[in-house]
């Protein structure tokens, strides 16, 4: 039974009634222990019993859902929430359209459904582990309230997997979630299962560029899941999505405010060629051409995450009306899209060029081209404030066949602006495109902690407003 209540007081807060369901109720509280641990080890380092000003999900409404106030990480609830049934609600698009949602697995789609679920609970655990040494070099309070946010939100999208793991998978379910806290980020033996969470994010620079593209990926996955006819599925993911939106704001304001402090202190010391590095570096902040080149790296990155652009596995999780398109209700076709077309950008004769394939096999590229769509209004604006302050520099997403591993491109060397190029000429051209071991060593320098209260690092500007509308100075975070 699910409602809209939410039981607040119970060891794991959630609207699933846990408390009339003791098999799952003993199989999470079973799970419980591990995820704690795994959280002191691998989650955020040495801040665990700092009092972080932090949003708790409490209710599923969409007004006054969360709650703030002051929390010890290892306290934070981590519940599960679905997000309100919707009454009548059918399969949205693939084989079944229009039949009622499935409220129970359906026994054909069992494996697909769960591999899709392991992966989406795969990446929240590997992205707190990506995360977890940036407390100690955190440019300000805010920035590391913002930082532990996140974390716990990853955290409770862990849960919100493991819960429809253990609920609805049995036995196959409960060794999937022990897994989920097994595997480790750029491990080895036993990495997370997607490319882009086992690169490191090792500066305040990648983190930003992090939230803005790969947990954009997130949004752009989640909105395809709550698509689900598996209705669980389908209302877990629609309420991750309401904490999703912060993460990118943190991306996105992050990026703004390093872009507008450059151009702050170019403006200063009347610098206007941005490509004085050494000159603009001295001033304490990181020059345009370096974000421009942190910008190829996370993006060309993220793009990977959408699998090849022609997919089987795609096609087939779309006939089966698990995994829809971006904003599936909203498209006026026959939601089958048996004979439809949809153009998929390939290498043709040594050029790149769109070519129409069967739009079902097209479906990673599709979500892939929303995702580009998504991503451009914040740089747009990025951009605004360096030609607000009067400097020709503009920031551009790179073409989609720029440095990829995954998928149509992942042999061919190509520009960001779209040439195809000889290996040799992609060799000379690398450290202009992509991060260096040298700009990596200056922004690592940058790294200094700034723990005053309403005091900020010289390398990135204040927010233009608190969390909550709290003053400059509030106290974010409240160190042992
Ligand atoms: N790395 O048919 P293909 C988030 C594998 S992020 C490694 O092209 P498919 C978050 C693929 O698994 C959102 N392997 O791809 C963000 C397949 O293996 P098998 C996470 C890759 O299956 C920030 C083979 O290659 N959620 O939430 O159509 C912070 C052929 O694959 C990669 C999801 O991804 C890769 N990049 O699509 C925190 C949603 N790409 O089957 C959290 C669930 C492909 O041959 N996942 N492969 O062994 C999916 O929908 C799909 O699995 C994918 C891949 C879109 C990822
Ligand atoms: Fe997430
Ligand atoms: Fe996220």
């Amino acid at each position: 039974m699910t409602t809209e209540f939410v039981d607040y007081d119970a060891l794991i807060p959630n609207n699933v009634g846990l408390a009339d369901d003791a098999k799952l109720r003993r199989a999470l509280e079973e799970w419980h222990p591990g995820y704690i641990d795994w959280w002191m080890s691998m989650g955020p380092d040495g801040f665990q019993m700092a009092d972080v000003f932090l949003r708790t999900a409490i209710s599923v409404e969409k007004d006054g859902w969360a709650k703030f106030d002051y929390v010890k990480m290892p306290d934070y609830r981590w519940g599960i929430l679905l997000a309100p049934a919707v009454e009548g609600r059918t399969i949205p698009c693939g084989e079944h359209v229009g039949e009622p949602a499935w409220q129970q697995v359906p026994g054909e789609y069992r494996s697909m459904l769960r591999r899709l679920i392991v992966i989406q609970g795969d990446t929240e655990p590997a992205s707190v582990e990506q995360q977890r040494y940036l407390g100690s070099v955190s440019p300000s309070l805010y920035d590391m309230r913002n930082l532990f946010q996140v974390n716990v939100e990853e955290g409770r999208h862990l849960w919100a997997m493991v819960y429809l793991l253990q609920k609805y998978f049995g036995r196959d379910g409960r060794e999937e979630a022990h897994q989920l806290l097994q595997r480790q980020s750029g491990s080895d033996e036993r990495p997370r299962m997607l490319g882009a969470f086992n690169e490191e994010t090792p500066d305040w620079l990648s983190f930003f560029m992090f939230t803005y593209f790969t947990d954009r990926d997130g949004k752009m996955q989640l909105e395809a899941l709550a698509q689900s006819g598996f209705d669980p599925l389908s209302r877990t993911t629609r309420f991750m999505l309401a904490e999703e939106a912060h993460h990118m704001f943190v991306g996105y304001t992050g990026v703004q405010r390093v872009v507008q402090r450059t151009c702050e202190a170019m403006n200063e010391a009347r610098i206007e060629d941005p490509y004085e590095t050494d000159a603009i570096r001295a001033l304490g902040v990181i020059d345009l051409p370096t974000i421009q080149r942190k910008t190829n790296l996370h993006f060309s990155l993220t793009l990977d995450l959408f699998g090849s652009e022609e997919s089987t596995n795609a096609a087939n999780f779309f006939n089966a009306g698990i995994k829809g398109r971006y904003h599936e209700a909203r498209l006026e076709d026959d939601h089958r899209i048996l004979s439809d077309t949809y153009p998929v950008m390939k290498l043709v004769d040594g050029v790149l060029r769109p070519v129409e394939v069967p739009a079902l096999n097209a479906l990673n590229a599709r979500l892939r081209d929303d995702f580009i769509g998504d991503c451009t209004g914040g740089v747009t604006r990025w951009n605004k404030v360096i030609s607000g302050a009067g400097i020709e520099f503009e920031i551009r997403l790179p073409h989609v066949a720029f440095n990829r591993s995954i998928g149509e491109f992942s042999e061919i060397a190509v520009s960001p602006v779209g040439e195809v190029l000889a290996q040799d000429a992609w060799a000379t051209q690398r450290d202009s495109w992509l991060p260096t071991p040298e700009d990596r060593s200056f922004i690592e320098g940058l790294m200094k902690p700034e723990f005053r209260r309403g005091h900020f690092a010289g390398w990135i500007a204040p927010p233009t407003r608190g969390i909550q509308n709290k003053p400059d100075d509030f106290l974010y975070v409240k160190l042992p």
